[in-house]
């Protein structure tokens, strides 16, 4: 099968990694670009040789619809909504990067319109894609350590985030919707579907709109308490690992934990079993956002199997709207201080 075409929409930080881990997968090749502030695009069009350029979304989509085989937008978040209802009337398939929307409305819209225009919609969720995440998994669903009865999952570092993405600093809702994305995702992913959820948040960096600490504890899939930590809030701490998330799981036969520096530990009746589990390494990646780099590749690899009709995608717009669900649900039960349940 020839190579994929497709166009990148926004080409700010993240298109940097994105458009690499697209080489790196193979079978797509990007051949137009559009930002906003298109100097921006004909300098990331040069860099990996992208032959169209446009200042704006609409002529691209006319000019390149009949060539495109998708569409992979990396756009601010307030961008997500109006583009994808845009796209889908040129009936182009559509990866957007997490997080979705800026509500739970909008996502819904996008999910609607898509659906009612027959347009495939996946979302760029790739933190459940990261290497020793994906090895945690595999040894929950292995049975060794039982029937997980609770769980944590903590994300928290001092990474000066809003250097390399200012924009973090100007969101109402920070935490949540940035990092609580990927972090709830990974809990859905681990765990299953919450049936109840608590929140609450704090701001400890005085100069960002948003809050930049949370804690959402859940009741997920068959009853295991998960409680999911986040921060950026410059605490200082002895070994930042940034952009680690260590997990421990408590089964009936056992417990799992996720470590610093991609150790992974299985505990059982017979003792401690531990391998290191770390992601490959990229090139073209930043080293201080390895794990997350390297995710972007598996994550575009599932992507693009679905894209050619021969896999089947997880972070589909469907699958991702209930990640966004339990984001705004995160902000709803913080702000009223009360448990939210699903039936
Ligand atoms: O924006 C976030 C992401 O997707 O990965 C890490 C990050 O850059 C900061 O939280």
């Amino acid at each position: 099968m020839s190579d994929l075409k497709f166009a990148v929409l926004g080409t700010g930080f993240w298109s940097l990694y994105q458009i690499p881990a697209w080489f790196e997968v193979g079978g797509a090749r990007p051949i137009a670009a559009y930002n906003r502030t298109v100097s921006k695009a004909e300098r990331v069009a040069q860099q990996f040789g992208i032959p169209h350029v446009y200042a704006d979304p609409e002529e691209l989509l006319k000019n390149e619809h009949e060539n495109l085989d998708f569409l992979d937008i990396v756009t601010a978040v307030e961008t997500h909504a109006p583009l994808v209802v845009l796209a889908a009337r040129y009936s182009i398939p559509i990866i957007c990067q997490k997080p979705m929307a800026t509500s739970l409305a909008e996502a819904e819209q996008m999910v609607q319109a898509c659906r009612e225009a027959g347009v495939p919609l996946y979302i760029h969720e790739n933190w459940r894609w990261q290497t020793p995440i994906r090895a945690l998994k595999q040894v929950l669903n292995s049975g060794t350590i039982g029937a997980p009865f609770r769980a944590r999952i903590d994300m928290n570092s001092g990474f000066p985030v809003f250097q390399n993405q200012p924009f973090l600093k100007e969101l109402e809702q920070f935490i949540l919707t940035d990092l609580g994305s990927h972090t709830l995702d990974t809990a859905r992913f681990l765990f299953g579907e919450p049936s109840s959820l608590y929140c609450q948040v704090q701001k400890v960096h005085k100069d960002i709109r948003g809050e930049d600490v949370a804690t959402v504890q859940m009741r997920m899939g068959t009853g295991t308490m998960v409680t999911v930590n986040m921060a950026y809030a410059e605490n200082f701490l002895e070994r930042d690992a940034f952009p680690q998330t260590f997990i421990f799981v408590e089964g009936e036969c056992g417990s799992l934990e996720l470590g610093p520096d991609y150790w992974l530990r299985v505990t059982t009746r017979e003792g401690t079993h531990l391998r290191r589990v770390p992601p490959p390494r990229y090139t073209w990646a930043d080293p201080a956002y390895d794990v997350v780099h390297a995710s972007i590749v598996s994550c575009n690899a599932n992507l693009l199997s679905s894209l050619k009709g021969d896999g089947k995608a997880e972070t589909t717009g469907e699958d991702n709207l209930k990640t966004v669900r339990l984001v705004f649900a995160s902000y709803d039960s913080a702000n009223q201080d009360r448990v939210i349940t699903w039936k």
